[in-house]
């Protein structure tokens, strides 16, 4: 692999996995042209200088920390339990999980300080060991690569530390969660020396399109037809609507009204605008907000 003297920026994302499918969606939104194909190595991106290479997620801190790759997409809980070198630059919001103490549905452990003396099987050891030394809590840990959650079922610990998202894997193991340790979600990392100098402009570059399709994400684009009168009742309801696009219609005393709404509280916005008399409502996605 070359190193960073090269002109192309680098990233490293995840070769097959949780993340790949979100990344490499992601990667297409901010408007990133590649090919990309199972078997790849690593793709050339033909409308931005940045090569992209497809790694294992365990390789991507240390591809960054060392200057292999300029910046690198993995999971907040690999930056959580190892630590390396790297400035954490955004979080892209898909990925997401959390890291959980659990134990066996019948288990007497009630509470984690229950757990004192006992054994815990887990992948993620520092930030296990880190978690109960904080909650003053001694346990011994049993580090495990894969399948944490049958570890009680083979008598090897009495709890697990795993990350878990819906859920599922917990309770078809017969595992009850007893705590969070940390939320997660995969973030987008650089190397120290990528932020400086020529590359810095690079890399502002790229993040600008990234944070572009992230704030996207938080509005949507609506349309609406409404009488007049409504417009302060409308602005009202509408938060932070400062400048609507309004536009008269051929039915004298209606216009159109063209705005952005809030993702959190898109639903409850629209019912509003609805029972106050808004008509014809159409709601956009939006691609990017720059
Ligand atoms: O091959 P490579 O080393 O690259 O991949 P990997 O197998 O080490 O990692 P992978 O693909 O499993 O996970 C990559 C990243 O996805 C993790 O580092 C997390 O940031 C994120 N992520 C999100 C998850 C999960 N959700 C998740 N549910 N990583 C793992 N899991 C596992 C968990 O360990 C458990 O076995 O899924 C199972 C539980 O899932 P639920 O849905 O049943 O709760
Ligand atoms: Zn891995």
């Amino acid at each position: 692999m070359a190193n960073l003297d090269s002109k192309k920026l680098k990233l490293a994302i995840q070769k097959g996995g949780r993340l790949t499918e979100e990344t490499l969606e992601f990667l297409r939104k901010s408007g990133l042209e590649f090919e990309s194909y199972k078997q790849r190595l690593f793709s050339v991106c033909r409308n931005f200088p940045l090569e992209i290479l497809y790694v294992r997620d365990d390789d991507i801190p240390d591809y960054v920390a060392s200057g292999t790759v300029d910046l690198g997409i993995l999971g907040q809980n690999i930056l959580n339990e190892e630590r390396p070198k790297v400035k954490k630059l955004l979080n892209l919001r898909y990925g997401f999980c959390s890291l959980m103490v659990a134990v066996p549905k019948d288990s007497e452990v009630k509470d984690i300080s229950d757990l004192k003396g006992k054994t815990i099987a887990t992948s993620y050891p520092e930030s296990t060991k880190k978690f109960f030394k904080e909650n003053n809590i001694s346990i011994e840990v049993v580090k495990i690569s894969g399948s944490v959650e049958i570890a009680p079922a083979l008598g090897v610990a009495e709890a697990i530390v795993d990350l878990t998202s819906t859920g599922s894997t917990l309770a078809l193991n017969d595992l009850r969660m007893l705590t969070k340790i940390y939320e997660s979600e995969a973030v987008l990392v650089a190397n120290e020396k990528s932020l400086l100098n020529g590359r810095k402009i690079l890399v502002e570059k790229l993040l600008t399109r990234f944070k572009g399709v992230l704030s996207a994400k938080d509005y949507k684009y609506v349309m609406m037809n409404a009488p007049k009168d409504l417009l302060p009742k409308i602005k009202k309801i509408v938060p932070g609507l400062k400048s609507p696009t309004i536009a008269p219609l051929a039915k004298t005393g209606w216009i159109s009204i063209q705005t952005v709404i809030k993702e959190q509280v898109f639903w409850e916005t629209i019912e509003k605008l609805k029972n106050i008399g808004a008509q014809g409502i159409i709601v956009l996605p939006i691609e990017k907000i720059i």
